[in-house]
């Protein structure tokens, strides 16, 4: 049986990954193709938990290298349990978030050695990276701007570990994806998510087709 495609979507707080999911989603079943909607952290009911407790704001110190290990363990539980399988049995998956985003969010946000990350990322998922990566680009004040509405307001008690950081963590979060992007332009497909959706859909099933 052919291994289905892995595809991952990556950006900014606010850039659209959800809505455009939903979209690649319908767009693979009309072509008779069975696709998995999943995410980083999370996408099991184990790494889910995980996804909370390292999302959640709370009381203790969480340092960048305890989130990039509770990044990667929940990616490790993901993988194992649902997205190897389902590539398995041919099916495609697209996961919102993967690997890029620790790069890009404890890499080029907090600082973590770059190197440390490529060798737990060899560790978790040596011989599986995305076949495609469509990395949904905006200025970050588009994005988080976005972002607030969603919540309905500027902020609050409500906000997450990310959703709580200012402007300029977002912004060199941004630079380190379009750095991937610049290394890895043949996986890596940079769509321009401050343009309208149906404009952001149409890029990235330009891009699923050459898949
Ligand atoms: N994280 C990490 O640090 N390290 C890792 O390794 C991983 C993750 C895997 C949770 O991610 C956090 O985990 C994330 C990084 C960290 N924190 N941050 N920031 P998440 O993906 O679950 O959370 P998110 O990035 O905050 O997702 P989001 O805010 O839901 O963004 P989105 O999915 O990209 O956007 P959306 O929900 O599709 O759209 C946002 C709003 O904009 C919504 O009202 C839409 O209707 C609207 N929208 C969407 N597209 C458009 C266009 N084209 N025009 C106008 N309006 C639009």
């Amino acid at each position: 049986m052919t291994r289905g495609r892995f595809i991952t979507l990556e950006g900014i707080e606010g850039a659209g990954k959800s809505t455009l999911a939903v979209a690649l989603g319908e767009r693979l079943a009309a072509r008779g193709v069975v696709a998995r909607a999943t995410r980083e952290p999370g996408g099991t009911p184990l790494a889910e938990r995980l996804r909370e407790l390292v999302l959640q704001r709370g009381a203790e110190r969480v340092s960048p290298q305890s989130e990039t290990l509770l990044m990667f363990a929940a990616r490790g539980i993901h993988l194992d349990n649902l997205v190897r399988p389902a590539l398995a049995r041919g099916e495609w998956v697209i996961c919102d978030r993967f690997t890029d985003a620790t790069r890009a969010y404890q890499g080029g946000g907090r600082g973590v050695d770059a190197a440390w990350i490529e060798a737990l990322a060899r560790e978790v998922h040596a011989g599986l990276e995305p076949d495609l990566t469509l990395l949904l680009d905006l200025p970050v004040e588009v994005g988080l701007a976005r972002a607030r509405r969603r919540r309905g307001g500027a902020g609050g008690t409500d906000v997450d570990r990310f959703e709580s950081e200012a402007a300029a963590f977002f912004a060199r979060v941004r630079e380190r994806y379009l750095d991937i992007a610049r290394t890895a332009p043949q996986r890596v497909c940079v769509i321009d998510a401050a343009a309208p959706p149906e404009a952001v859909r149409a890029a990235a099933v330009d891009a699923l087709e050459r898949l």
